[in-house]
């Protein structure tokens, strides 16, 4: 780069004749030739730096969280506890946290039950306010796995040695954020073991035959939050500020 331009203002004094002396163009045709083209690139590079450190920052920062709380549903089962659901603000995976106890300590380790994210903002009525599966491309009932499944097909959650349910689960189709979010809508665990739409049951396309409504929550978002700059967005932009003075 030093070989054309020795310092700043050497620089700008041709920056000036290139803007301004546009008579000496023939003279001048390295000047006007190379001399903008390489101030182009060099503010492009610049900018590129700064919008990838800025995507990083963005993509590594903020995630949206939400919750929901079961209370005991009285007259049908005993069944509380807490859901965690977290997923980044871009969109992706969502990993939803399931703790609930209160299950028939009858049943064995290992007895599933159907959890899904239901249509409609209510717990009231014995959960049957909650609505139907959330389903908004009005296909078939099916498992998580399935290409083909309501949005709010999450199959089931299996209670542990301890009676109480414990588990992570990660969805690529159930979302915090855009068109098709969850919040504000009703998870509702089940009675019965979902059949992920593969039983014989009349209803098992439409509910998975997962029987009553044990307990049910409203979804609502807990925290949108952006934390504080990683240690590689930082290098990113230092790197993109070291760029540039080199370069210029
Ligand atoms: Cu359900
Ligand atoms: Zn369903």
């Amino acid at each position: 780069m030093s070989e054309v331009f020795v310092d700043a203002t050497e620089q700008a004094a041709y920056r000036r004749t290139c803007n301004f002396n546009l008579n000496h163009v023939l003279q001048d045709l390295q000047c006007l030739l190379l001399q903008p083209a390489r101030a182009a690139m060099m503010e492009f590079v610049y900018t590129l730096f700064v919008e990838l450190s800025l995507l990083a920052y963005v993509s590594r920062a903020a995630d949206v969280s939400a919750s929901c709380t079961i209370e005991a549903n009285s007259g049908v089962a005993p069944v509380k506890g807490t859901i965690h659901l977290k997923q980044p603000a871009e969109g992706g995976q969502t990993t939803i946290h399931v703790y609930l106890t209160g299950f028939n300590s009858s049943y064995p380790a290992g007895t599933k039950h159907g959890f899904h994210v239901h249509n409609n903002n209510g717990i009231g009525n014995s959960c049957n306010d909650a609505g139907p599966h959330y389903n908004p491309f009005n296909v078939v009932h099916g498992a998580p796995t399935d290409s083909v499944r309501h949005v709010g097909d999450l199959g089931n959650v299996a209670v542990g040695s301890d009676g109480i349910v414990d588990v992570t689960i990660t969805d690529n189709i159930v979302s915090l954020v855009g068109n098709l979010s969850v919040v504000n809508r009703t998870i509702v665990v089940h009675e019965l073991e979902d059949d992920l739409g593969k039983g014989n049951s009349s209803v098992s396309n439409s509910t998975g035959n997962a029987g009553k409504r044990y307990g049910c929550c409203i979804i609502t978002v807990t925290a949108n939050s952006a934390s504080t700059p990683t240690f590689e967005t930082l290098f990113m932009q230092l790197f993109a500020l070291i760029s540039y003075y080199v370069m210029a």
